[in-house]
């Protein structure tokens, strides 16, 4: 049997990729999760020129050097205030923000409620590897309690923080779940995510062999089954919530939740109604040398 390739598709992927050498660990859930975004942008007809990747700090992060593209690597927890602000001055641009579970749901936890309510048009992928990878194995709050990490040999006091059920807590409009062992469904859910009007929420379950003995790669691949090839109704918000919440026996990954009716962030700003330029094509030379004498 001959394989078909979509050859444009394959040239594409090519210019996305970096020749930097990769410096994850052999198994990291990041090698897939790279590979998903540049194929899902390519397969999209995109070229790097006509993307922006904003990455937040950690082991994901190092991927700003590794997938050609307009690049931002930003502060820890500090990614969706950038990737919103850029989005916002140009609609024309695909915005993609990286964050890790440490990142997300600790120290930049607040931007990612607002980011959510505020419906900016970003794609967030979270590098769920259910801890600190870069500060070496720290528990995260989404580590699992009673789990052994090297901040907390004794195992992690605190309880597991319910990403999931806080996610949904907030009215998304766009919520996807993904393994970094399953390339083909990534890409699928990133080509949703990113042609998705609002603010998309996905969440890449990734392994971490270095640090991570508990959610491990094998267990992933034994619990993870695809919700939308079982009819899974991605417009049921009470059944996606449920789904994604309730992962004791099987972990449901696919698109979850989609609603494209709700508008997003800036088709709410009333001075853009009926603009036909950009914000970025706005921006004009204003002399303030007479509002700078206020100050000497
Ligand atoms: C405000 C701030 N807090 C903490 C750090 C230290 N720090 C850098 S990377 C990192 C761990 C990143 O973990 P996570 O966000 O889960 O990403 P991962 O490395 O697992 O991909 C920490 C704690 C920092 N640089 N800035």
């Amino acid at each position: 049997m001959s394989i078909q390739l979509d050859t444009t598709a394959v040239e594409k992927m090519k210019s996305f990729h970096c020749e930097t050498k990769c410096t994850w660990c052999d198994g990291c859930g990041d090698y897939g999760i790279w590979t998903a975004i540049k194929r899902a942008l390519s397969e999209l007809g995109y070229s790097p020129w006509q993307v922006l990747l904003c990455y937040d700090v950690g082991c994901h992060g190092n991927m700003s050097d590794k997938l050609n593209g307009y690049r931002f690597h930003g502060l820890h927890g500090r990614v969706l205030p950038f990737a919103a602000g850029a989005k916002l001055a140009n609609m024309n641009v695909p915005v993609i923000a990286h964050g890790g579970d440490g990142a997300s749901f600790s120290e930049g936890v607040g931007h990612l409620v607002h980011s959510i309510r505020s419906q900016y048009p970003v794609t967030f992928i979270l590098h769920n590897n259910a801890n600190y990878g870069l500060t070496t194995g720290q528990a995260s709050s989404l580590t699992w309690q009673g789990q052994p990490m090297n901040t907390n040999p004794n195992g992690m006091a605190e309880q597991t923080l319910p990403s999931m059920d806080f996610v949904f807590s907030l009215q998304p409009t766009f919520v996807a779940r993904g393994f970094s062992g399953n390339i083909p469904q990534m890409v699928e859910i990133l080509k949703a995510a990113i042609q998705h009007r609002g603010f998309a929420f996905v969440d890449m379950l990734q392994a971490c062999p270095t640090y991570n003995h508990f959610a491990t790669h094998e267990y992933l691949l034994s619990k993870c089954y695809d919700a939308n090839a079982e009819g899974h109704d991605v417009k049921d918000f009470e059944k996606a919530r449920y789904l994604a919440t309730h992962n004791a026996d099987r972990i449901a990954t696919g698109i979850l939740y989609q609603n494209e009716d709700i508008p997003n962030f800036y088709e709410r700003l009333v001075p853009r109604q009926g603009k036909k330029t950009q914000a970025v094509d706005e921006v004009e030379k204003v002399d303030i040398s007479e509002l700078m004498k206020e100050f000497i």
